[in-house]
């Protein structure tokens, strides 16, 4: 008889991935708990920039964020992917000294991020009204767009846009953007081309924590999927190409090899220097932010950027 087993989403991407001609593995597989504190990790680091960069554009520029969003009243402030609230505090703090009136509803996936956010913003901004979400993005903002009746700025920070292949960032914001009301904006976290040194130093590291960032998806299918992959057997590369903006991140095999995965059944081959594609990370100018936000149904009302121009907080409006 014939039995069936329900494989997770993880294990079938990657199924599906290692036995492409040209080998991937999708980042979004980075964040399980330990490749979360292995980002904040990278995070701290002085090679990686946009964490400092957008820092220091909230903690500096929020009162000029705010007389830009042209709210008369009260408003939402939605925030997909929130985190644990780090950055975005200083965003709110200034928000509520300038007497703003707002309800903050972050959304991440992680209800242990949400745990982490609910006790820094409660610390940092006593008495703000929060509304916590767990979950999916499209949700809420069709949930928000049939009950909420005031305005809402809705923050997509951190520069994650640059994670998604450009069919696939077109496709969110315009998704974004269909969930959204007339004179709704839109905060979005972008990191911007630069001296292709500094880009490439950010993405390989010298103290190793960006390897063990990518690393960290191999012991995820050691562990999930009962595999077992010699890490050391593996290394990273990751390449910056200033003629497109983008940052090609990968796993390398050192050696003709395979790996058995009893939770999916299959083995698994790779020749000597074969590529695991693990990640895109693009810089954009910033004539393409423009592009991209009339493609997507915005116009674009103003470019936060930091003192060096590294990164853009980008206000877009629908
Ligand atoms: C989450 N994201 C914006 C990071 C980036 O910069 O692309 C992920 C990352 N990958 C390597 N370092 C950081």
């Amino acid at each position: 008889m014939a039995t069936t087993t329900l494989l997770s989403t993880f294990a079938q991407d990657v199924r599906t991935g290692l036995t492409d001609k040209n080998k991937y593995l999708s980042s979004k597989y980075f964040y399980d708990d330990a490749g979360s504190r292995i980002f904040m990790e990278i995070m701290k680091m002085p090679e990686y920039y946009p964490t400092g960069c957008e820092f220091e554009i909230i903690s500096q520029q929020s009162a000029q964020i705010l007389s830009k969003l042209n709210f008369s009243g009260p408003f939402n402030i939605v925030e997909f992917g929130s985190g644990d609230g780090m950055k975005t505090k200083h965003l709110l703090k200034a928000f509520t000294n300038a007497g703003a009136s707002f309800t903050y509803i972050p959304i991440d996936i992680s209800q242990e991020a949400i745990d982490a956010l609910e006790h820094n913003i409660n610390a940092f901004v006593p008495n703000i009204d929060m509304q916590p979400r767990t979950g999916d993005y499209f949700e809420v903002l069709e949930e928000l767009s049939t009950t909420s009746d005031v305005p809402s700025l809705f923050l997509f920070m951190g520069g994650n846009i640059g994670n998604y292949l450009p069919d696939d960032a077109l496709a969110l914001l315009q998704k974004f953007n269909a969930g959204m009301k007339h004179g709704d904006k839109l905060l979005v976290g972008i990191d911007l081309q630069k001296n292709p040194r500094t880009i490439q130093l950010a993405y390989d590291d010298p103290h190793g924590i960006t390897k063990a960032f990518n690393m960290n998806l191999l012991r995820r299918i050691n562990n999930e999927l009962e595999a077992d992959i010699a890490l050391d057997q593996f290394d990273f590369y990751s390449n910056y190409n200033p003629q497109n903006g983008e940052v090609n991140s990968y796993l390398v095999s050192l050696k003709k090899q395979h790996f058995h995965s009893t939770v999916l059944n299959q083995t698994f081959f790779f020749e000597k220097d074969e590529l695991v594609w693990t990640e895109l990370s693009k810089k954009y100018l910033i004539p393409q932010i423009h592009e991209l936000a009339a493609a997507s149904g915005f116009g674009v009302s103003h470019n936060f950027l930091d003192c060096r121009h590294y990164f853009t907080d980008s206000l877009w409006e629908k």
